[in-house]
């Protein structure tokens, strides 16, 4: 469709008819279909590695809190010769992967590496995106498809002095390739999240002293964590159809789905003893293959809380630490921020070498040259500071490149005050360009590769109708973007998801608008809307 300038990679401008810009499932995603239905298509990728996030967050202890067995693409040539040897896949297992698909598929030789998108504007007479790369390439392309994912860009909270700190201190999401030794050091962890979770995991093993700055505890649920024997591999590959085939059909694009709407209709001997299988099977089930009005009413909630917290205390010696790990009033209701998965995270302080901080109690007043000075007057002395403080999540990635739509406006300007984005895909005044696990699609709520297959097709189908009808510009409008930020809005307000200051609502980037970023209706809903718009020719879409 658009006349293909076969120059050196990048350092011309060179005429694409789609540049997606992420190397990880989505982004991988959209290559090989893209490719396979003729499209000349390139990636380019920041890092010098495939895996997105896998190839950041390579710090000790990633692993991935979604089992393995969806946890991959659903093409059989690409499972049925592959086998993780743990039913949750590590960090490096996951990179392992990633060759993998790059070997079956032949992606790298459409994949530039190392290459960091700084800017893109929109060329109306063109009818192309004008891309330009950190080392100041041009890159033209009919259509611009953003998979920069969830977690691209990394929030580094300001903490006072740390320049002065003469320890080493990395984020969990730019921690060095190289490794660090942590073996005998006095490490100290900011944040609880999935990535502080099991970065105290890790580091709790080898470290001298390791300390755990808490400011909200995590409502971490046990990973159940099995080694796959020949038996457990073959019985993932027995399956494996079954469960692709299930992932469009349930609320996370996993392989389980809600039991049910109403635990309070159950007695309470009854929904022990559900809680109890569940507990016992794993992973985050029991918070989105439980009961919904958990995630809606409070009463409900409330007593997941105390199932939660009574399993919790029973694991830690000291009643005080275990207070403050699992208080007897919720920090948040259950489930409304993102439950870790944890394989002995509770553990992990009863030893020795392990001490929590609270931070509600005393806040980091500042870093010191020896570490952390906290606000009652004790300097926690330390080697490593590891910052597992998350991500300007959903948007970062997006709102880190100038991206300039009709008439020069900025997406990160038009996006300060809250998003609004049709099917959470695109947005009015950025034609031809669409953005996959992005705001307002179902992301955060959806098992990543699930939902790069499932939301990436849609797109793919898109792109190849305006190619079929001889479209070469599209555009949501105003209305479109508007009505989908309600509905997600209307969901979101019959649900608990507002009641926490979560990386869910934008509430862990100071000054960022508060909305919930994910489409909270689960995937088969969101997948009819789309099916209703291609029925309707896209006609949300304005189409020329
Ligand atoms: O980030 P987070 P994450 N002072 O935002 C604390 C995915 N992921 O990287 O809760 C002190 O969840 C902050 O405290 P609070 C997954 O979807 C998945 O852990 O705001 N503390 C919080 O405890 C996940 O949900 C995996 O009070 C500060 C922590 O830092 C998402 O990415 C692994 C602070 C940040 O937690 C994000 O996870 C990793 C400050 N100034 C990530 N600022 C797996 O699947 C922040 N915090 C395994």
């Amino acid at each position: 469709m658009v006349n293909i300038n076969t120059q050196s990679l990048g350092k011309a401008e060179e005429e694409l008819d789609v540049l997606i810009v992420g190397g990880g499932f989505a982004g991988l995603y959209q290559l090989h279909r893209l490719r396979e239905l003729g499209f000349n298509v390139r990636v380019f990728e920041a890092a010098p590695g495939l895996g997105g996030v896998w190839y950041w967050n390579c710090y000790p202890g990633a692993r991935t809190d979604s089992a393995g067995i969806a946890y991959q693409f659903s093409d059989e040539k690409l499972w049925k010769d592959w086998d993780f040897s743990e039913a949750y896949p590590s960090g490096p297992e996951m990179r392992a992967y990633f060759e993998h698909v790059d070997q079956k598929l032949d992606l790298s030789r459409d994949i530039q590496f190392n290459t960091t998108v700084r800017s893109a504007e929109f060329d109306e007479d063109r009818r192309q995106w004008e891309v330009r790369t950190e080392d100041g390439a041009i890159t033209r392309a009919r259509f611009l498809v953003l998979c920069t994912g969830i977690g691209a860009k990394p929030h580094l909270p300001h903490i006072e002095g740390l320049e002065d700190f003469r320890g080493k201190y990395h984020h969990t999401a730019a921690w060095p390739q190289e490794g660090v030794d942590l073996t005998d050091k006095r490490v100290g962890v900011i944040g609880t999240g999935a990535s502080g979770v099991q970065m105290a995991q890790s580091s709790a093993a080898v470290a001298a002293q390791l300390t755990v700055f808490q400011r909200t505890p995590n409502l971490a649920l046990p990973m159940q964590q099995r080694v796959l024997d020949d038996a457990g591999k073959q019985a993932i590959k027995d399956t494996a159809a079954d469960v692709y085939a299930m992932r469009a059909q349930t609320f996370g694009g996993t392989e389980y789905d809600f039991l049910g709407l109403a635990s309070l209709e159950k007695t309470p001997e009854e929904l022990r003893e559900i809680y109890e299988k569940q507990w016992g099977l794993g992973g985050l089930r029991i918070w989105v293959g439980g009961f919904l009005d958990v995630l809606q009413d409070p009463k409900a909630n409330r007593v997941m809380y105390d199932f939660w917290r009574d399993k919790v205390h029973a694991r830690i010696n000291d009643p005080a630490v275990a207070e403050k790990l699992a208080p007897a009033e919720p920090p948040h209701p259950f489930g409304a921020k993102r439950p870790s998965l944890e394989q002995n995270y509770f553990d992990v302080f009863n030893q020795d070498n392990v001490r929590l901080v609270d931070l509600r109690e005393a806040p980091i007043q500042r870093a010191t040259a020896k570490g952390l000075r906290t606000a009652d007057g004790e300097e926690h002395e330390l080697d490593v500071l590891v910052l597992a403080t998350g991500f300007d999540a959903i948007t970062g990635g997006l709102t880190a490149i100038d991206i300039r739509g009709t008439g020069g406006s900025l997406l990160r300007e038009k996006w300060e005050n809250g998003v609004e984005a049709h099917l959470g895909c695109a947005t009015q005044g950025f034609p031809n360009m669409v953005f996959l696990g992005g705001p307002l699609s179902p992301a955060a709520f959806c098992n990543g590769p699930s939902c790069a297959e499932l939301q990436g097709e849609e797109i793919v189908q898109m792109i190849a109708y305006l190619r079929e009808k001889g479209i070469t510009r599209f555009e949501s409008t105003s209305q479109a973007d508007s009505e989908w930020r309600a509905l997600v809005d209307q969901i979101a307000n019959t649900t608990l998801f507002p009641l926490a200051d979560s990386w869910y609502m934008g509430a862990n980037v100071p000054g960022k608008a508060r909305q919930l970023l994910s489409f909270p209706g689960g995937v088969p809903v969101y997948l009819q809307q789309w099916s209703d718009q291609k029925a309707a020719g896209y006609s949300a879409f304005e189409l020329s």
